[in-house]
């Protein structure tokens, strides 16, 4: 029988990041997915993400998002793709009250001394600097915002795909649409069951984001929640100016959800805009993958009309997708509890698409006992 040296399960951001770098130095190595990557079911799809290197969530993931930025340039050489776009990014607090955001209170100071302590280029705005330059923004008097040079989005989906495609290239194989029944022991070897028979494997990488579920005993799914989350593209009144904005994020109160994010427009019709939600589904497959119209008209109401101009109020389209978050937003990477040379991952809590890069080749490197580009950060 054929027994790999690596599995990895689950191919969105990290897992696709994990095959690709794995595949630099061996071709024993399969990824299995339950859907066909890239795919629109889980968190890594609807055309962009946020990427940024003063991550306000914890300096010890500043050298990730640095890793990122190096190894998507490395991929955007490799297969020619456009993947990444460094137009700026502008993050706002309206200081009313201290803004927590993905698990740490007052982000933007802590973004703003994460950029000063790590050498990345920013500037510091006063609420007037940021009407006057970004006139969109109704921003409060008592505000504030970083603007960071580096920052911009990815398009998550093609970096998926070009990570697939280069571990094909370099001979890794790829199961699609066959979920993993069950993870067992056999014979000093793991086999991993699946309705076409069972894979054998050495080591196993699960990355399968809120699917973590599914490979854990009971007591343990409770550390991940899965909250539904709208993606909306609303109607903009004017392309010339929405095309050269930053990526822009916004606390404007105390609770996470007072929150709101958006991009520029890349089709000159519309921009993405997006709130986040705590609210918990019990498993991904419960997930209501329509969006109301009430649930549409909330998002205009409660989070746009007042804050944002230059929009027509017209929603042309919304999507859904999912976090998989843990209590403290921090990434889970962990031997998996009662299965030996089996390791779980999960970049979750809503901020880890910009990480996964750098992840995927950490979790490479200590799959193949190298030692990591980027110094441990757990
Ligand atoms: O991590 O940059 C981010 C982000 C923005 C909105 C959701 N996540």
């Amino acid at each position: 029988q054929n027994v790999f040296d690596f599995a990895i399960v689950g191919l969105g951001a990290v897992g696709s990041a994990a095959l690709y770098n794995l595949s630099k130095f061996t071709s024993s190595v399969v990824g299995i997915d339950r859907f066909d990557p890239p795919h629109i079911l889980g968190s890594s799809h609807g055309e962009t993400r946020i990427t940024r290197l003063a991550v306000g969530e914890g300096e010890d993931y500043v050298a990730l998002a640095k890793r990122s930025h190096l190894l998507w340039e490395e991929i955007e050489r490799q297969t020619g793709q456009k993947l990444r776009v460094p137009c700026g990014g502008l993050l706002m607090d309206s200081g009313i009250q201290t803004w927590e955001k993905h698990g740490t209170e007052g982000f933007l100071n802590r973004t703003i001394s994460f950029a000063q302590r790590g050498n990345i280029q920013h500037q510091v705005l006063k609420a007037d600097e940021v009407k006057d330059n970004y006139t969109f923004f109704n921003l409060e008097n008592s505000g504030k915002a970083y603007l960071e040079k580096e920052a911009g989005y990815l398009f998550p989906e093609k970096c998926i795909q070009a990570q697939l495609d280069l571990a094909t290239r370099n001979g890794a194989s790829i199961r699609r649409n066959l979920p993993i029944l069950k993870i067992e022991e056999v014979e000093g070897v793991l086999k991993l069951d699946t309705a076409n028979g069972p894979i054998f494997t050495k080591k196993v990488l699960i990355s399968v984001g809120g699917w973590v579920k599914d490979f854990l005993p009971k007591v343990e799914q409770k550390r991940f929640k899965i909250c539904r989350q709208i993606l909306h593209w609303l109607e903009i009144e004017d392309a010339s100016n929405w095309r050269d904005m930053p990526v822009f994020m916004w606390g404007f109160g105390p609770r996470p959800e007072d929150f709101v994010y958006g991009f520029p427009s890349l089709d000159g019709k519309s921009i993405k805009v997006a709130t986040e939600s705590f609210l918990e589904t019990n498993h991904p497959d419960q997930i209501v993958r329509e969006v109301s119209q009430s649930e549409q008209e909330a998002f205009w109401n409660e989070i746009i009309s007042e804050r944002i101009k230059g929009l027509t109020g017209k929603i042309i389209r919304s999507e859904v997708c999912f976090y998989t978050v843990t209590e403290d937003a921090r990434f889970v990477i962990e031997p998996h509890s009662t299965l030996d040379q089996v390791t779980m991952v999960s970049a979750c809590s809503g901020h880890g698409f910009k990480h996964s890069a750098a992840l995927g080749e950490y979790l490479a490197d200590k799959m193949m006992g190298n030692i990591p580009s980027v110094p441990d950060f757990m």
